[in-house]
């Protein structure tokens, strides 16, 4: 039985029941449902064989440009060819004016100095590598941005950014990177569209590498982001 602790200090056991399909391949599913409940997670891409939402919500994608899938962090991953592989994943009312998000992935790039898309909503909220400067990873809410850099191509990364109404806060492999003041809803932008892998209603910034179990909650996570999927040592930086 696993464990973790709340900002309080108390600890609740791992008991749950599997909800729909999640869990199936990934360490994060059972920290992500014991923190807001199966409720707080909107979308959840495993990304094994196709962009199946495997949450309970239906938000499934649409594979482009004949993206492949290759073992990733859990399983198989997105296989993207920096050309024009992505998944697109219809707009939605869930999706619009949270007044709390966190969006995570696996990532493994292998280019560096372009400016290249993991995961986008257009002015809502994204995951990016920035050109300039070269090998940065950016973490976006509502243009509250947040930089991590340089990263190594080849190597694999934990990205999750979680925004509660106050501070836009970014993590990389579990541990946090840094934070930015930001107040009201997360926007929900004009190309509603969210993709995976290239920029959202543009065509451009496709990503090279793959991307793996991509989440998007409608809150912040409160509690420490470990890339080992080990939430018992409880809070870092929130
Ligand atoms: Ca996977
Ligand atoms: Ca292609």
């Amino acid at each position: 039985m696993k464990w973790f602790s709340t900002l309080a200090g108390v600890s609740f056991p791992f008991l749950l029941a599997v909800p729909c399909s999640y869990g199936q391949d990934s360490s994060y599913v059972e920290g992500y449902a014991a923190f807001g409940g199966q409720g707080s997670i909107v979308a959840y891409y495993p990304l094994e064989t196709g962009a199946t939402d495997a949450s309970c919500n239906a938000h499934d994608g649409n594979v482009n440009g004949g993206a492949s899938f290759e073992p990733a962090k859990f399983g198989m991953g997105l296989k993207c060819d920096g050309d024009d592989d992505s998944v697109t994943i219809p707009s939605d009312a869930a999706f619009d004016n949270p007044t709390g998000i966190s969006f995570c992935a696996w990532v493994r790039p292998e280019r560096s100095g372009s400016n290249e898309t993991i995961l986008d909503r257009d002015m809502s909220f994204n995951l990016k590598t920035r050109e300039n400067p070269q090998g940065t990873f950016t973490f976006v809410v509502g243009g509250t941005v947040l930089e991590y850099g340089t990263y190594e191509t080849d190597t694999t990364y934990h990205l999750c950014c979680t925004y509660d109404g106050q501070y836009v806060k970014s993590y990389v492999n579990g541990s946090f990177n840094s934070a930015l003041p930001r107040t009201g809803n997360v926007p929900a932008g004009p190309m509603a569209e969210i993709t995976i892998g290239e920029a959202s209603g543009a065509g451009l910034e496709f990503f090279q590498g793959w991307i793996d179990d991509v989440v998007i909650l409608d809150r912040a996570l409160l509690a420490r982001l470990s890339h080992e999927g080990d939430f018992s040592t409880g809070n870092a930086g929130l």
